[in-house]
């Protein structure tokens, strides 16, 4: 639980940063001439950020690149259509943020909302109060401020704001903008009233002045297009509307706790908590293209999809479990088109090995996968039309993880020899990836949720069983649970049985070969301990067993 939760009052302190013109930032941290032109970043036919000197010209975000020509016929143009010098540093910025707080919420890939009310109240306790100087921009009055004490945390906010803002430029050269209030909705609105490199701050008694001078309901962060749509259908276009607009009426419109939400955030209160976000839940691409209706040019189509996807995982460090297949067909005959996706689990023994690149025959065995993955999205003899191919991995695991997981017992392949066999999940896929790289959709959307922390896998427990096992006085003081296995793919002619105290349910998931050279061992080293009466005699060192014992 956030320790800062709080119901309807100013006790929090939260800051959000919004990196200025991001993508351009980087483009300029990799070429500082183009520093001082006009340049703007070149994702199809739209430019979708530019730097300031570009912005001089009227160059807007998400302009179509005809109209900024236009409006600036110098602007040099640099593609952004490869995100991942984009997102690395965007997890070095959030990274940097993570050493003040562990409540760092990223948003898209240059925005933070960070929790600093601990901050902020261990900051005071050596501070003397009388002097603290905020600083940045205000919005709103000072005239007659609320006195629980919020005034004097939005003060010592802005400093640690400032502080976070000049550690991003000092380790990473990028100027960013920030906003400090008591929640996250009023941090996020006031970051964007002063840019770029520039702070803006808010006391809460100044909350309904700021969600007055929003022009409509779509610009308050939280209410999306298809929520202001739906206000449409009770007149409410305004926040003022908002505001008066009865709740039974929402209540019709919108289960009650988001109508509740809504009528909150027309006053300004936002009661969401800052939360903790780690890595992708997914890293993907996905590419729009030209009509494609023959299997070679898809192939030819995953291939280059697929090689642009393993750099950004390899960027990652962590090993995928899943691939995901997104195929989006047209129908000419209904002019319709339909998203589909379809996923399978992958080795992970193909991504071991780091490096900058998969190994070909790795990435012909992925391809191989996929192509089955297709063949069961789409019906190939008969004429199909493809508009949008996208991969995306998921199921991450840390590359530390790997030797406890099962994967690493499988021997290379298996996952591919036994394709049809794998489950396939099938659905429909309506939301977009939470790290898609989309180029004509324009932007990356949050990560939703926190990285998961190490679990103790059931391997790791089988091992410690094993290790336990091999510790014990002898053999006889065991729990011996010599379990027979149940599935019928087992040899009962070999009589393998899980290794005492091991964790039946893991030792089963194992391929047979495995179980049998573990049992084996199993029966071998308590021979040899018997016979010798050493318990600390060691393992074969190329067994199996040994693989964990020795960790
Ligand atoms: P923004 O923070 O909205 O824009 P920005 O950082 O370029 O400029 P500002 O100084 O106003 O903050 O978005 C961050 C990046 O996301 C931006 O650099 C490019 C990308 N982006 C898209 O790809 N599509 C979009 O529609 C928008 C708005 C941004
Ligand atoms: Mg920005």
């Amino acid at each position: 639980m956030n320790p800062t939760a709080c119901n309807d009052e100013h006790q929090r302190i939260i800051i959000h940063i919004d990196l200025d013109c991001f993508y351009a930032q980087v483009e300029i941290l990799k070429n500082p001439e183009l520093k001082n032109i006009p340049m703007g970043i070149q994702q199809k036919n739209i430019v979708v950020t530019s730097n300031y000197k570009a912005r001089e010209f009227g160059i807007r975000k998400c302009m179509l690149l005809n109209e900024a020509m236009q409006l600036c016929p110098h602007l040099v143009l640099v593609n952004g259509e490869d995100l991942s010098d984009y997102r690395s540093i965007s997890y070095k910025v959030t990274s940097l943020l993570q050493k003040y707080s562990e409540y760092v919420e990223r948003l898209g890939l240059d925005e933070n909302f960070i929790d600093a009310t601990k901050l902020v109240e261990e900051k005071l306790k050596n501070i003397n109060k009388e002097q603290i100087q905020s600083i940045g921009n205000i919005f709103g009055s000072t005239e007659n401020l609320c006195q629980c004490g919020c005034e004097i945390k939005v003060k010592v906010g802005t400093l640690i704001a400032a502080e976070m803002r000049k550690l991003i430029y000092e380790q990473l050269g990028l100027t960013s903008c920030a906003g400090i209030a008591h929640n996250k909705l009023l941090s996020k609105i006031i970051c964007s009233k002063h840019k770029p490199n520039q702070q803006t701050f808010i006391y809460p008694d100044s909350a309904l002045e700021l969600m007055l001078s929003l022009s409509s309901v779509e610009s308050v962060p939280g209410v999306g297009r298809v929520t202001s749509e739906i206000l449409k259908q009770v007149n409410v276009k305004s926040i003022e509307e908002l505001q008066n607009v009865e709740i039974s009426k929402l209540n019709k419109l919108f289960d009650p706790e988001k109508a509740k939400f809504l009528k909150n955030l027309s006053y300004g209160v936002d009661n969401t908590l800052v939360k903790r976000s780690g890595k992708p839940l997914s890293i993907g691409l996905e590419d729009s293209c030209k009509l494609i209706s023959a299997e070679k040019e898809v192939k030819e189509k995953l291939t280059e999809l697929l090689k642009r996807l393993m750099l950004l995982v390899d960027k990652d460090g962590r090993i995928p479990k899943t691939i995901k297949l997104t195929v989006r067909t047209f129908d000419k005959m209904t002019k319709t088109s339909r998203r589909q996706t379809k996923q399978s689990n992958i080795n992970s023994q193909f991504f071991t090995s780091s490096g900058p690149l998969i190994k070909l025959h790795n990435l012909e065995k992925i391809l191989l996968i996929l192509m089955n993955l297709f063949r069961k999205l789409v019906t190939i003899h008969r004429p199909f039309h493809i508009t949008l191919l996208g991969l995306s991995f998921t199921k991450f695991i840390e590359r530390m993880d790997i030797r406890h997981s099962i994967a690493s017992f499988i021997k290379n392949d298996i996952e591919v020899q036994s394709i049809t066999s794998i489950e396939n999940l099938n659905y429909d896929d309506s939301s977009p990836e939470s790290a898609a790289q989309s180029p004509s959709s324009c932007r990356e959307s949050s990560d939703p949720e926190s990285e998961p922390t190490p679990k103790r896998t059931k391997l790791n427990i089988f091992k410690r069983n094993l290790m336990e096992y091999d510790t014990c006085d002898s053999p006889s003081k065991l729990r011996v649970q010599d379990l027979q296995l149940s599935s019928e793919k087992h040899d009962n002619n070999l009589n393998i049985k899980c290794p005492p105290n091991a964790d039946k349910s893991v030792f089963e998931e194992l391929p047979l070969e495995v179980q049998q050279e573990l049992w084996f061992e199993f029966k071998r080293t308590r021979m040899d301990s018997t016979a010798f009466g050493n318990r600390q005699k060691k393992l074969k060192s190329n067994s199996l067993l040994n693989y964990f014992v020795k960790q």
